[in-house]
């Protein structure tokens, strides 16, 4: 169950935000992590905006949420986001450390995770970002699992993303997924997609072909009074598709890389991106550029189709 949040809490609405919900008008929430922890600047700053732009042009109103200097917001203003996107000190922030984030009146970058809860405290059923944290490699012997598996059990909101990178154990994240009761929808493929590639190598759970049918099924998890949320998987556009068998390489070579430099713990998933950023002389980013927007158009379709 999601409570709702105090009066007390710092939190605040940009503008465009408050006004979609006193008019009850579909809106997007965007994770910050991606832009302070995922991708280098200038480009991440882009990207932000490219996919607010696409939300709005498919009928919804974009929030991007992320704590500043202890407030959390709930959409960011232009002159914010592009404050965000140079800041190199922002926490990444995930359900343990969001609150320390408001208490310490800290700068933090929310994950998925987080960024679940705070759309959950706004009222805000769908979300867009580019790959979830899952299940790491090796997670037998070093117990990492993204606190994303679990938020996506609690809190009710439905996550775009372009399914699970590969520098995770798909099996073992599509596992624990199913444990905890998450609805895992492949759009438009029988085929799970594995963020830089359209083919996982492993079948989707489940598998919708419009943003009606989508918002349908949630509809029915409501009326079935099933809380929690569930993943949309997208595979990322033909054009800019990074096929497996390619990132298979590139993905031993950072995960290497990480052996070697000792990387641990929430550091893990940056480095990674980093490294394979570099190894793939930044074709992976324009990947990523890619399927986001991708991920960013169909959220607000199946926002829309919910409104
Ligand atoms: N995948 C990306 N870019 C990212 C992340 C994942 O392509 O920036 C971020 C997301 O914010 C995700 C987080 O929620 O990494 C997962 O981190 P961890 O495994 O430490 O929970
Ligand atoms: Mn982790």
């Amino acid at each position: 169950m999601t409570r709702p949040a105090s009066p007390q809490l710092p939190m605040r609405l940009s503008a465009a935000v408050a006004d979609a919900q006193a008019r009850d008008a579909p809106i997007v929430a965007l994770e910050s992590t991606i832009i302070t922890h995922g991708m280098p600047y200038p480009g991440n700053l882009s990207m932000a905006r490219s996919v607010e732009t696409i939300i709005r042009e498919a009928g919804a109103v974009p929030a991007t949420i992320a704590v500043i200097d202890g407030t959390l917001h709930i959409g960011l203003e232009d002159t914010e986001l592009e404050a965000l996107a140079q800041t190199k000190g922002a926490l990444k922030v995930s359900r343990a450390d969001l609150a320390f984030a408001i208490a310490e009146r800290r700068t933090g970058a929310t994950t998925v995770a987080a960024t679940m809860i705070a759309a959950a405290r706004a009222g805000i059923r769908v979300f867009a970002t580019g790959g979830i944290g899952g299940v790491h490699r090796g997670a037998e012997t070093s117990f990492d699992i993204s606190a994303d598996l679990e938020e996506l059990a609690l809190s009710p909101v439905i996550v775009v993303c372009a399914g699970a990178k590969a520098i995770l154990d798909i099996p073992k994240t599509l596992e624990v997924l199913e444990t905890r009761g998450v609805p895992v929808v492949t759009f438009e493929s029988e085929v799970f997609p594995a963020f830089w590639s359209r083919d996982s190598g492993l079948n989707s759970p489940l598998s919708l072909n419009s943003p009606a049918a989508i918002a349908n099924f949630q509809k029915v998890r409501d009326q079935l009074g099933i809380d929690g949320g569930m993943l949309i998987a997208n595979p990322v556009p033909e054009e800019a598709e990074i096929p497996r068998e390619e990132m298979e390489i590139y993905i031993a070579r950072a995960l290497d890389n990480a052996k070697r430099d000792g990387i641990l713990g929430k550091a893990v998933t940056p480095y990674l991106l980093q490294s394979i950023f570099e190894i793939t002389d930044g074709r992976s980013l324009q990947t990523n550029i890619a399927l986001v927007e991708n991920n960013a158009r169909l959220a607000a379709e199946i926002a829309v189709a919910m409104a």
